[in-house]
């Protein structure tokens, strides 16, 4: 058994390389933070002043509140909002950016980037309200573009953020209009957050909540605008077919790996790849060899094929190979290290976005204007780069997993319209209505060493499997998965209950697709989790229920960025039982606690729960399941 924190075997074969040439991964740094602050792990550190620290220290006199006055609960609850602010500020932000580019499409700006879509605009178009009868596609993308970045700077507090309206069923809104979170602008929510919680404003840690899960709501209106303007900018996802693991980096190519979250500079490196194969293999490479990590990957996976390289926590660890020869960043989840990992080899690691640099990189700024040029100088670098490894250091690990992935919602749709052509949701419906499958799980979210790497993740979506729950799954979670080798259709006969199976099987006979269906359906970056909610809103439309009935659950069993706050966030505000993996630092607050995990159901439906051990979670969400599908057995 490995010493080391990790079900991945690659993994473990590049920290014992890491160990052997003295290099400290995040593994041993995780190590070095033990035993952990006990007020910061369960939230009742807070630092919003200059006064602070100040934690909650019940048997002092005078110290069982910060200097202020701020009771345990008002700590609590500001620093979990602060953190859902974190996560929706970087979510919308993506989104911004991507609205920029398609701006600068339709009024011509622009010559590396085009509408690539033109259904998913018009379908875009419609749902939010803009007439596209009889028009020029540029000028429905200037309205869909104008309309995005409207989302942003909106202050009038009588009006309402457009996709989140446009995409949630009226009883929702409802719900959202009476509690009074429903946005406006994202910044001005953002903004009025930070406001809210500054010392000696809000003490109430109900209103500082509301305030939070209306930040959530910006979170998921960023992301649901992120993934319609790149399936229009790129293409809309459908099924592929690739591998994931280390044994993915190729010891004969150049090999680049794409990391971060913003398809903008990535799609146009895949892009510059193709047509420089032959200047690597001048450089006596067999071509070009592009692996993703983290969501970038997730992103340059759906919508062309690229491999998996590993995900969140394994990210040095591709470099460790000796065969990575560049590694391309954006925006969030980049492991700072990652440039001293190069410095033990010869890899050149580059950033791509103004905010975000890490000392002795390079540095390509994008620029939407010279995007295909930058990407060629970067695919140049790396062909340098290769020319300059050392071939005994290279030692990749023969690990390497089939993967079928792809599967935006109308890729779903495309294969269940083989069964039902006029309503293809309704093939989920009668398989729940049927009792061959208990419902939906969505998993997602981070990798966090609190825990082992990628055991809940793996562990939960067994578990679920067996019980014939349909699985859908994002992110770093969706990489766990592939890197196990789960993400195919050997997994559905390994893993699958015997209502699942039949479920894949009828799907299997039609699907058309040159290999079986996964185990679970790969819907893609974090910022897609708007597509699995799309499904939830289908769901619960096609069963004429609200969505606090739909038997939907949503796991993040190694949750670790404020992304993952914000994103679990707002699965609640939209009444959907929510696991976290790891124990939320919401626990210093008994009050907090109580209302994000039992009183939230009263109000939206949904909740948190934490449980650190994925059977007993497991066990959890298949009751919840069960208990929703009796509702709704109840209502016929
Ligand atoms: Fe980051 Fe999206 Fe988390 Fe992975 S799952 S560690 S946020 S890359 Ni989003």
């Amino acid at each position: 058994m490995s010493e080391h924190k990790t079900i991945d075997m690659a993994a473990i074969q590049m920290l014992d390389r890491a160990k052997e040439i003295g290099f400290l991964t995040t593994f041993d740094r995780a190590k070095a933070q033990e035993p952990r602050c006990t007020f910061g792990n369960t939230g009742i550190c807070c630092r919003i002043c200059l006064q602070g620290p100040c934690r909650i220290l019940p048997k002092k006199p005078g110290g069982n509140k910060g200097i202020c006055g701020a009771a345990d609960y008002t700590i609590v609850a500001r620093n979990t909002v602060r953190y859902i602010a974190g996560g929706a500020a970087a979510h919308s932000d993506h989104g911004r950016e991507i609205a920029e580019v398609l701006l600068s499409v339709a009024e011509g700006r622009v010559h590396d980037y085009k509408v690539t879509d033109a259904d998913k605009l018009v379908k875009v178009a419609k749902k939010i309200g803009i007439e596209t009868e009889g028009r020029e596609v540029m000028a429905i993308c200037k309205d869909v573009a104008t309309a995005a970045l409207a989302e942003f700077g909106r202050v009038d507090e009588t009006k309402e953020l457009t996709w989140i309206n446009a995409y949630t069923n009226e009883e929702r809104l409802n719900i959202w209009r009476k509690t009074a979170i429903m946005p406006s602008g994202i910044n001005l929510s953002l903004a009025k957050l930070l406001h809210q919680t500054h010392i000696g404003v809000d003490s109430d840690p109900v209103n500082i909540i509301f305030g939070g899960l209306k930040a959530a709501l910006c979170d998921i209106d960023g992301q649901h605008l992120a993934t319609d303007l790149s399936d229009i900018l790129f293409g809309t996802g459908v099924p592929v077919v690739t591998e994931a693991n280390l044994g993915a980096i190729k010891e004969d190519k150049v090999n680049i790996a794409l990391h971060g979250h913003n398809p903008l500079l990535s799609q146009m490196v895949v892009k510059a790849a193709k047509e420089l194969q032959d200047e690597a293999k001048a450089a006596g490479a067999t071509g070009i060899n592009l692996v993703g990590i983290c969501c970038t990957g997730n992103e340059v996976l759906t919508r062309e094929g690229v491999a998996i390289a590993t995900n969140f926590a394994t990210q040095e660890l591709a470099i460790m190979t000796g065969a990575m020869d560049a590694m391309v960043v954006d925006v969030q989840c980049i492991m700072p290290t990652l440039r001293s990992a190069a410095e033990c080899f010869h890899t050149k690691i580059v950033t791509t976005m103004p905010i975000m640099k890490i000392p002795g990189s390079y540095h390509f700024a994008f620029d939407e204007h010279h995007a295909v040029d930058s990407a060629k100088e970067i695919i140049r670098l790396a062909i340098d780069a290769y020319k300059n490894r050392d071939k005994a250091k290279v030692c990749i690990p023969n690990i390497r997993n089939k993967v079928v992935a792809g599967f935006t919602l109308e890729a779903m749709y495309n294969i269940f319209a083989k069964v039902n052509p006029e309503n293809p949701i309704r093939v989920i419906v009668d398989a729940i209505e049927a009792g061959e499958i208990k419902g939906v799980a969505a998993l997602i979210g981070c990798n966090n060493l609190k825990g082992t790497h990628d055991h809940n993740h793996t562990t939960i979506a067994k578990e679920l499997a067996k019980n014939d729950v349909l699985l859908i799954a994002t992110g770093c979670s969706a990489q766990a998965h592939a890197l196990a080798g789960m993400m195919n259709g050997d997994a559905v006969k390994e893993y699958a209950g015997e209502g699942l199976k039949k479920f894949y099987a009828r799907l299997n006979a039609v699907a058309g697709l040159t290999e079986e269906l996964p185990l679970m359906f790969h819907m893609g970056s974090c910022v897609d989790n708007s597509r699995c909610q799309d499904l939830a809103t289908a769901l619960a439309t096609e069963m004429g229920v609200d969505y606090a009935q739909v038997p939907y659950v949503v796991s993040a069993p190694e949750a670790m960025s404020e992304k993952a706050v914000a994103i679990g966030s707002w699965n609640v505000a939209y009444g959907n039982p929510t696991h976290v993996g790891v124990i939320a630092p919401t626990v210093g607050s008994q009050l907090v606690n109580d209302v994000v995990t039992k009183i939230a159901e009263d109000v939206f439906g949904g909740f948190f729960f934490w449980e650190t051990d994925p059977v007993k979670a497991s066990e959890r969400m298949v009751e919840i399941l069960e208990e929703r599908n009796w509702k709704n057995a109840m209502r016929k």
